[in-house]
């Protein structure tokens, strides 16, 4: 018999080179050897037609208004939304590398309107639990140089920095919040211990939607 038990909706957000690729794929192997039925997604997604230009503009061989990149980083996640519902729907978790709360940041620290740039993300699903990596970005930038991607400067990064503080304050209910210079096994296993619990607690839930 089909199970009617639906998988977690799990996101990694922070700043640049926090762990977030680290960690997620490490939960991702932990769920797998466990038999969970787990998928590992990120944003952007750049393996499509948007994808394609939001990673050109990244690598800065394509110039966008600021307005306009925005709203292909938010396609670029409608692109998704049915394929993440169906893989919840149908029992299986999904871990995915930013979201929506990156699409607000970024464009909030180059000058855009908060409200303005929620906007398009309304209506997405919403995580059941957001694993925030936090690191003071003066800090991360002696973990690794930055790289030659057009968002990779101290200055845009401090900035990223706080407006994800704030939303960590604000959606405390489902936010936790990690110190991304913790080392690499213990910050697995305290993400390891929240996971644990949540499987069976969102099993019977509603998938809720970001309003
Ligand atoms: N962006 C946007 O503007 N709007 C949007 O809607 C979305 C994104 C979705 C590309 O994102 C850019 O897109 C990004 C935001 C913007 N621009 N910036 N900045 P991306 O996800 O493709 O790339 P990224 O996240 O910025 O960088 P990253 O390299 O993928 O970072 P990470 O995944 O957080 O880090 P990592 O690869 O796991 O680790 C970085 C290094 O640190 C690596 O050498 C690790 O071995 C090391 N590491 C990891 N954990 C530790 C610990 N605990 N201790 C010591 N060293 C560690
Ligand atoms: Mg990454």
């Amino acid at each position: 018999m089909e199970s009617n038990k639906r998988g977690a909706f799990i996101v990694f957000e922070g700043c640049d080179r926090v762990g977030k690729s680290t960690q997620s794929n490490k939960l991702f192997k932990l769920l797998k050897d466990k038999d969970v039925a787990v998928k590992h997604i990120n944003f952007p997604d750049r393996s499509t037609i948007i994808g394609d230009l939001i990673n050109r503009f990244l690598k800065n061989t394509q110039d966008l208004s600021n307005e306009v990149i925005h709203l292909l980083f938010s396609a670029n996640r409608w692109e998704r939304v049915n394929s993440i519902q169906e893989d919840l729907l149908a029992g299986t978790t999904v871990i995915c590398d930013r979201y929506a709360y990156s699409g607000v940041v970024y464009s909030v620290a180059k000058g855009l309107d908060m409200d303005w740039c929620w906007a398009p993300d309304r209506g997405l699903l919403k995580p059941d639990a957001v694993f925030y990596l936090k690191a003071n970005p003066d800090q991360l930038a002696s973990r690794c140089n930055f790289g030659t991607e057009r968002y990779e400067k101290l200055e845009l990064q401090r900035k990223v920095s706080e407006l994800f503080d704030d939303f960590n304050e604000r959606e405390s209910s489902y936010w936790h919040q990690f110190d991304a210079f913790e080392t690499e096994q213990e910050l697995h296993s305290q993400i390891s211990t929240i996971v644990e619990k949540l499987l069976p607690q969102v099993a019977d839930k509603p998938l809720e939607k970001l309003t």
